[in-house]
């Protein structure tokens, strides 16, 4: 017997959690109301603190949900999330020493290295300072894989907007200016037209977590928002791929439909229309079969779908990356998921992307927990990570 313990909002949330995680045959062992720790606790809503067990040989839904025992996955608790952001705010001022330092050092390589005796040696000029700090910051987004003329352009751009005196703050204000710029302003599923449901297809390469996604989606727009939501899956090459579909559906208590050809997928689609969100699921297809692309261009097209979200792995190289969304190019307009945010070293893919497509950011994905591991694209937090050094 597997004992484990869930905090959240209230207890419809707290128990999603449970289902999510353990699926349905996990059993409630115990609810309370509990306080946050501190002096911020004492002021804040009491949270709902679920006990809940599994039995370890239960394994009826092992493969789509308890995402969190995969070996090598650990559970990350609430607590645990709190500890990762202050890991992170570290990293940050980490992030700013190595930066400086970096600086440092590249004066000391712009200053004269002959013999000649100190008072004689010419210091560097504000401009050279100045330019020397805006290279420390190019070869951090070089580190941080953002693609090299896009890096240059970025670089580019901020040095022609600096004074001549501008000091390591001014260098960073631009270029934090430039890169947010370039990232734009995030947009997620907005509402509906009043009395017509919003209609999102998700699609993008194999395996790069389209279902786990809509999963999350789904689940984060009934819990905070109160949506009636519709659950539609054109994904029939793999039977497991319904059945990963339906889990979920069956957990959140919605309605999914299966439909094979685009006249059913057309039909689904109004059979739905009493929802305020529906979200279509679509097969992963690889970039290197062309043929596979027709049948998604039927299905997007058959879908009417208001909005459609391409997603891509964070971890995809930028050469694959370009191939991608080569292949996606049909599509008449969309906006992007970043998965797997969690399992990349770095986030210049999310820069590179953005520029080239000019395509809006809307969500990335940290991790296989359902619904936990999603958020809005957080620009202030990308740009930040793209102009520290990983070093
Ligand atoms: N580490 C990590 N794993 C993820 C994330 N999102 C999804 N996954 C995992 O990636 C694997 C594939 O996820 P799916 O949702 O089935 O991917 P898909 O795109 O629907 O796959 P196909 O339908 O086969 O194309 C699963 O093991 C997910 O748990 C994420 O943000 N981080
Ligand atoms: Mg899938």
């Amino acid at each position: 017997m597997k004992i484990r313990r869930y905090i959240a909002k209230n207890t419809q949330e707290a128990i999603l959690k449970v289902k999510m995680d353990l699926g349905n045959e996990a059993l409630i062992l115990n609810t309370r109301k509990v306080k946050k720790k501190g002096l911020i606790g004492l002021f804040s809503k009491p949270m709902v603190e679920v006990l809940a067990a599994i039995d370890e040989y239960d394994t009826t839904k092992a493969d789509t949900v308890k995402s969190s025992e995969r070996p090598g996955v650990p559970e990350i608790t609430p607590e645990e999330k709190k500890f990762d952001e202050k890991e992170e705010k570290i990293a940050n001022l980490e992030n700013k020493i190595t930066n400086i330092e970096n600086m440092i050092s590249s004066l000391f390589q712009q200053a004269p290295s002959d013999n000649k005796p100190v008072r004689q040696q010419v210091n560097p000029t504000q401009a050279q300072r100045s330019s020397g700090i805006v290279n420390v910051f190019y070869n951090n987004l070089l580190k941080n894989d953002v693609e090299q003329d896009i890096a240059r352009r970025i670089v580019d751009t901020v040095s022609n907007k600096l004074s001549e005196d501008a000091g390591f703050d001014d260098v960073a204000l631009q270029l934090s200016g430039v890169i947010s710029g370039l990232l734009g302003k995030p947009e997620t599923i907005g509402a509906g037209e009043a009395g017509k449901p919003k209609v999102a297809i998700f699609v993008g390469p194999t395996g790069v977590g389209k279902t786990t996604t809509l999963a999350k989606i789904a689940a984060n727009y009934m819990l905070s928002q109160k949506k009636s939501i519709g659950l539609i899956t054109a994904d029939t090459y793999r039977i497991a791929a319904v059945e990963q579909l339906k889990t979920y559906a069956e957990i959140l208590d919605i309605p999914v439909c299966v439909a094979y050809t685009a006249a059913e997928l057309s039909e689904a689609v109004k059979k739905n229309s009493d929802k305020d969100l529906v979200l279509i699921d679509t097969a992963g297809r690889s970039h290197k079969n062309k043929a596979q692309f027709e049948e998604l261009k039927s299905f997007v097209s058959a879908s009417g779908a208001d909005e459609i979200y391409l997603l891509l792995s964070s971890t995809t190289s930028s050469r694959s990356c370009r191939e991608i969304l080569n292949s996606y190019s049909f599509l008449p307009d969309y906006k992007l998921i970043f998965t797997k945010l969690d399992e990349a070293s770095t986030s210049g893919i999310i820069l590179n992307v953005r520029y080239l497509t000019g395509k809006s950011l809307s969500y990335v994905t940290t991790g296989q927990s359902v619904p936990d591991d999603i958020e809005t694209v957080n620009i202030d937090k990308i740009t930040k990570n793209l102009m520290g050094s990983i070093n």
